[in-house]
């Protein structure tokens, strides 16, 4: 049988057949990724051959169909070993907010780079726009001007107050989309917004903690419509990026990307070359910040390895 991974729980993975029936499995055998180290050989996403195994009704996954594309990060601590957020997705919207908690530009750079090596398009959602002062609503409307000028998606959303959902709901469309951000921001929230009623599990939003709170321990697709599915996510602290060489980590910010070939070297890393296209840019199509993104990560590679 093939099927897709809705989830994966450590040791026990939820697969969809084509019907819609879901499947406890294990999984058999090694698998690697291009030769990268990671914690989850297997992803939520992922399409799969399974087999069943006796009178329990379980299944053996025994092979992982190619991937078309996927989410890794690595941590600091331990940058050499990655973990996959999932598989085969069509689009990532990225919950942030700036405050409770807040999301630095730095992580959503770092977000925006690691989907860029895939090109998977990225939607930026600003969530909790109900509880932000004067202050922090100008700087909503920078955050919000500064990645739509760049060309990404981006909108502001609200839980409480009903803000930017109907434009959310409209961007997922018949595709499969990957929820990610810090902990905290709203994702399973959102999700709950999103998923029809009757095809929530009973539990949608995971365990009720002793803190009082909702927190997501492992991802888990949702469908939405036909052909049309969200993935939550366990909240992301750090992102570390992995496998991205110095010299290509330009070509994965569009507004540098454009200016390609018109530095005075080929071979420029936009640093201290003179001549180079992309510093004479920056303030005016290479906004300030994402320059400064660049450069940290540039600094940061033996993070990204
Ligand atoms: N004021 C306000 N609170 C919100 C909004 N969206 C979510 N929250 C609250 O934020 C808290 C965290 O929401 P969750 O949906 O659990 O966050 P999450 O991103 O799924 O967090 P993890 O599962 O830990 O990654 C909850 O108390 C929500 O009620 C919003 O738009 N406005
Ligand atoms: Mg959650
Ligand atoms: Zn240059």
């Amino acid at each position: 049988m093939e099927g897709i991974v809705v989830k994966t729980t450590g040791s026990w993975h939820d697969v969809r057949d084509q019907e819609g029936n879901l499947h406890r499995c294990r999984l058999k055998g090694k698998f690697k990724i291009q030769g990268l180290k990671v914690t989850n050989p297997i992803a939520v996403g992922d399409h799969v051959q399974v087999e069943f195994e006796n009178q329990h009704g379980t299944g053996v996954i025994y092979d992982i169909l190619p991937r078309q594309n996927y989410l890794i990060r690595t941590s600091v601590k331990h940058p050499e070993i990655g973990n996959m957020l999932a598989s085969n997705i069509d689009q990532a919207i990225l919950v942030v907010t700036l405050v409770q908690p807040k999301t630095s530009l730095g992580f959503i750079d770092r977000y925006l780079v690691s989907a860029e090596t895939f090109r998977i398009p990225v939607v930026l959602v600003v969530n909790k726009v109900d509880i932000y002062n004067n202050q922090q609503i100008k700087e909503l409307n920078a955050i919000l001007q500064l990645y739509l000028g760049i060309g990404y998606m981006a909108l502001a959303t609200s839980f409480t107050e009903n803000t930017g959902l109907a434009e959310l709901s409209t961007q997922l469309g018949r595709k499969i989309s990957l929820l990610s951000g810090h902990s905290g921001v709203g994702k399973s929230t959102l999700l709950n917004l999103l998923v029809p009623k009757g095809k929530q599990k009973i539990n949608p939003v995971s365990d009720f903690s002793l803190k009082g709170v909702h927190t997501t321990s492992f991802a888990e697709m949702f469908a939405l419509g036909p052909d049309s599915y969200i993935i939550d996510t366990p909240g992301i602290k750090e992102l570390g990026l992995m496998g991205i060489g110095d010299e290509e980590l330009s070509h994965y910010f569009p507004e540098m990307r454009a200016l390609m070939g018109l530095c005075k070297y080929h071979n420029c890393t936009h640093v201290h070359e003179p001549k180079c296209a992309v510093i004479e840019a920056i303030s005016n199509t290479v906004p300030e910040s994402r320059y400064l993104s660049y450069l940290s990560m540039l600094e940061n590679s033996d993070n990204r390895r």
